[in-house]
């Protein structure tokens, strides 16, 4: 089953499975997932590579609708699907942490990426979420990662079922979705899971790179970063740089 009573639209293999819930978003309804076993050419944001090949990882997209959340539903379904999926991971022993945007971290290793994109003139969101489930660590360490990474195999010592997982990971996030009709719900949840938490960082953005202190996140999902004179900003997207 997909979100919501949607339906669940597997296929053995897709380039991306947020490119095609995109091509074909007027033919999908709200709460509609689209899952691959196989992901030949996932990407994550600013076009970066996403590796999900082999049968291994859990990748799948669900089509939200803009209702019945607000019109800054782009930026707080990242983390809250990063909050949904730590949660899925935990439940298996997994102690993980949530780091803005996306970013589900296994002591400091990328477990889990997000990406939320929207087609012009569609109200449609399409979110992606990628798992590494049963990835051996050789596999991981011989793609070229900017960040180090690690799989639930890897952290277990145990193969899953991905399609439990990916079951459990809908359930979670059609759980996390609804509590958020109260706008910031997830920031209880954030706190206590935040990777960045009392840290000094660096945001790389679009208009350039500021460094300070990171001082959480928005209702609205933005990251507030207190830097040096002590000035206050909200950044709505950007790449975190930080010392672990
Ligand atoms: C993300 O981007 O983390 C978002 C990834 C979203 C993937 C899902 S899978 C289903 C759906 N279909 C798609 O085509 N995409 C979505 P970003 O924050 O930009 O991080 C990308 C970086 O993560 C890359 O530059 C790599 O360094 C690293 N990376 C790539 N594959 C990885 C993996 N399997 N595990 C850990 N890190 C990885």
């Amino acid at each position: 089953k997909g979100l919501w009573n949607g339906d669940l639209i597997v296929f053995d293999s897709l380039p991306s499975t947020n490119r095609w819930a995109l091509e074909n978003i007027r033919l999908l309804n709200r709460g509609d997932v689209v899952r691959a076993v196989a992901q030949t050419a996932g990407y994550g944001r600013f076009g970066r590579m996403w590796f999900a090949e082999g049968n291994n990882s859990l990748s799948v997209s669900a089509v939200i609708k803009s209702e019945p959340h607000g019109d800054t539903d782009a930026h707080t379904l990242g983390p809250l699907a990063a909050l949904a999926v730590r949660s899925v991971i935990e439940r298996h022993g997994i102690p993980a942490l949530v780091k803005w945007p996306n970013d589900v971290l296994v002591k400091s290793r990328k477990i889990a990426g997000i990406l939320v994109e929207q087609e012009s003139n569609n109200p449609g969101l399409v979110l992606g979420i990628g798992l590494n489930v049963n990835v051996p660590a050789d596999v991981l360490s011989g793609i070229q990662l900017i960040h180090p990474a690690t799989s639930m195999l890897i952290e277990c010592r145990r193969v899953f079922d991905v399609e439990l997982v990916c079951s459990d990971v809908v359930a979670e996030l059609q759980a996390t979705l609804n509590a958020e009709q109260t706008p910031g719900h997830f920031l209880e949840d954030w706190r206590k899971h935040d990777a960045l938490s009392g840290r000094e960082i660096t945001v790389q953005t679009s208009e350039g790179t500021i460094t300070g202190r990171y001082d959480g996140i928005e209702t609205d999902g933005r990251l507030r970063l207190v830097d040096k004179r002590g000035k206050e900003h909200k950044l709505w997207s950007g790449d975190v740089l930080h010392k672990m």
